[in-house]
Parts: structure tokens; C-alpha cells; sequence
């Protein structure tokens, strides 16, 4: 198997890779999200997963950057590939509740709300905005921008997101076992609050449904004039469903191969409703002998942090599929 699902067509100069942190209040429904040790705790991931890729270690809480099970975050991914390229990535603080230990490029939003009960992202035209700015300040530095996220519960969000905006999806999800039923329950409360409402505009169904970074990221992708790249899975499908719905140009969206193929998903289905063809990075985690890698491959973590666009770009500037199995090795056992 390739380690890329197409060939490279841009090799850019000057690429910015830059993560979207943000917070959904849904984290924190037990059982809904995997990213963070407790339900709790979900709510630090963001802060302590640019901690760990901007300092190479996280030391504002004593948590280890695995999952129980040994799984390595796949901030340990874009760590890797960061170094790899010799980047510094450029994060942004879409909305977080808890202050970042790490510099930030602060949007002054909030974290997103608990959708069921009130408007999640008041702030979504705000954020859109400033997104835009950022974005067309961006262009004047960059030919390519590669857009992360980490917002734990972000896939529940962006399920609300997509199905507010027509479309039948089935998302993705940081466990093994996707808690489909749980999501099923929230977006169905979500969806009847937007029709008891009667939100029918793109933007105000991300206000209603959506969370900080949804926003930001779509207007980002208006206001940047090279290259983009949405670094993620269905989370990235709810923005390029926003900037399609707007009739701003779609964006390319890379994954790993373990949200592409993800059977709980219907990841393809959705992207190519949109008009995408997603970019997949097969790193070949089952053939590393590394057996917290290898939990990719049964479905554990699968994405996040941009870790699938950070390999793309690492490929794009370059570096061989090996090069970067080696760096994500040497990476990995420096945390064991
Ligand atoms: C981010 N950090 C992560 C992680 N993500 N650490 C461990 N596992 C992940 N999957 P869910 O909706 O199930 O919470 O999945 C979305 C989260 O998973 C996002 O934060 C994404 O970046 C990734």
C-alpha cells in the first residue's frame, strides 16, 4: 500500500500549519469522547496536546501523552512530523475554557455551549470574521495553510453540523466502539431545536449546532488565497459543508487512512456529497511493531491535532513515507 492514497501536485515554500484549539461543552457527556483520560478531563486536551507538540513534553498537568490502553495522541504524530519539516506550528484559540500554556493566536471566542439546550456558538459570525482576517493575513505570508483541530466531542458536533445542513452522516469517533446511540440522541434533540427555531441559514446552524472551531476554520479557507488544507476527518467535513453552503471554494481535506476507511463512518459518502475527494496518509502503524500504534489500525484515536495533514505535508515538502515512519518511531518511544 502507498503511503499517500495520490500523488503530491503542490510542494509548497512557505507552509503554515496551524491547529484550531476549541471546546465543546458535549466532552464532557460521559462516553462520548475518548480524547482525555475522563469526561472531565477531555476539556485540557487541547491545551495539553499543543503543549506536547510545541515543547515536546506536556508539564502543566502530570498526564502522559497515551491513551490508557498506550496509545500514543496523535499530537505525538504532529510532534513528530513538526520536527521533521522544522515547523513551528501557528495555534489558535477558537474558544477554550480553560487559559493555554502554549501562545496562541486568540479569536476571543468561548467555549461552544451544550447544543441541546441553547445556542452552541453565539459568536459563529464573529469567529467567521475573524477567521476571514487571519486567513487573508496568512496569504500574505503562505502558499499553503494546513488547518488542524483538536476540540474534543468535535465529531458529535460536526454530526449535529452535517446533518443541520442536509446531509446523512455518520461520524467518526476518538473510541473503538463509536457511541452511536448517545450521538443519535444529541443530534436529534439538536436538529428538532433547529427546526422548532427555524434556523435555516449555513451559518446560523453552526451557531445553533456547532462548536468555535467550525466557524473559524471556514473563514479562514475564504480569507486565504493559496493552498488549503483541511487536516482532519468528518470534523473537517462540517467546515467545507459551511464554506460549500456559503458558495466559498472548497477546500482539500487529507486524513489518515483510519478515518477514511472507517466502517462505523460513512466519511466517503459524505465528502464526495460535498464534492471532495479526500487525501489519505497510510502510515502502516500495524507494521511498526509498536503495539500502541497498531491500535490505530482496530479503530482507537484514528485522527486528531492534524496529525494525517501534518504527514501529508511532510510528504509534500518531501520526506519519504519511511523517513516519516521513522521520525513518528523515534518520537513515540522517546514518550514510552
Ligand atoms: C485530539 N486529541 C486526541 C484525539 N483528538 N487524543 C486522543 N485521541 C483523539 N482522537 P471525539 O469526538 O471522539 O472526541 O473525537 C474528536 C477528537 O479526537 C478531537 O479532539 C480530535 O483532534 C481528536
Amino acid at each position: 500500500m502507498a503511503f499517500l492514497s495520490e500523488e503530491i501536485t503542490y510542494h509548497p515554500k512557505r507552509p503554515v500549519f496551524a491547529p484550531i484549539l476549541a471546546n465543546t461543552m458535549l466532552s464532557k457527556v460521559p462516553g462520548i469522547s475518548g480524547a482525555g483520560p475522563s469526561p472531565e478531563k477531555t476539556v485540557f486536551t487541547p491545551i495539553l496536546d499543543a503543549e506536547l507538540i510545541a515543547d515536546g513534553r506536556i508539564t502543566s498537568m502530570p498526564i502522559r501523552p497515551n491513551t490508557p490502553t498506550g496509545c500514543p495522541t496523535p499530537a505525538t504524530i504532529t510532534r513528530a512530523m513538526m520536527q521533521l519539516c522544522g515547523l513551528a506550528p501557528f495555534f489558535i484559540n477558537a474558544g477554550l475554557e480553560h487559559p493555554a500554556t502554549t501562545p496562541t493566536y486568540h479569536l476571543c471566542g468561548e467555549p461552544g455551549r451544550d447544543p441541546r439546550i441553547s445556542d452552541a456558538v453565539p459568536m459563529a459570525g464573529m469567529l467567521y470574521q475573524r477567521g476571514r482576517e487571519l486567513g487573508a493575513f496568512l496569504s500574505r505570508l503562505s502558499d499553503m495553510l494546513v488547518i488542524g483541530e483538536c476540540v474534543p466531542g468535535g465529531t458529535t458536533t460536526s454530526l449535529c453540523v452535517l446533518r443541520g445542513l442536509g446531509y446523512d452522516a455518520r461520524v467518526s469517533s476518538s473510541f473503538i466502539d463509536n457511541p452511536h446511540s448517545l450521538k443519535e440522541e444529541i443530534a436529534g434533540a439538536v436538529l428538532q431545536r433547529i427546526r422548532d427555531e427555524g434556523i435555516t441559514e449555513p451559518l446560523d446552524i453552526v451557531a445553533a449546532a456547532g462548536d468555535p472551531m467550525i466557524p473559524a476554520a471556514a473563514g479562514m479557507v475564504e480569507g486565504f488565497s493559496g493552498e488549503i488544507i483541511l487536516a482532519g476527518g468528518t470534523q473537517m467535513l462540517s467546515v467545507a459543508a459551511l464554506t460549500k453552503a456559503r458558495g466559498v471554494r472548497l477546500p482539500k481535506i487529507a486524513t489518515t487512512i483510519y478515518v477514511h476507511d472507517d466502517p462505523s463512518a460513512n466519511f466517503r459518502e459524505i465528502a464526495g456529497a460535498i464534492g471532495l475527494s479526500p487525501v489519505y496518509v497510510d502510515p502502516g502503524f500495524g507494521e511498526t511493531g509498536h503495539s500502541g500504534l497498531a491500535r490505530y489500525c482496530i479503530g482507537e484515536v484514528k485522527e486528531g491535532m492534524g496529525a494525517g495533514g501534518a504527514m501529508y505535508l511532510a510528504r509534500a515538502l518531501g520526506h519519504t513515507g519511511s523517513m516519516i515512519r521513522d521520525a513518528i518511531m523515534r518520537t513515540v518511544e522517546a514518550y514510552s
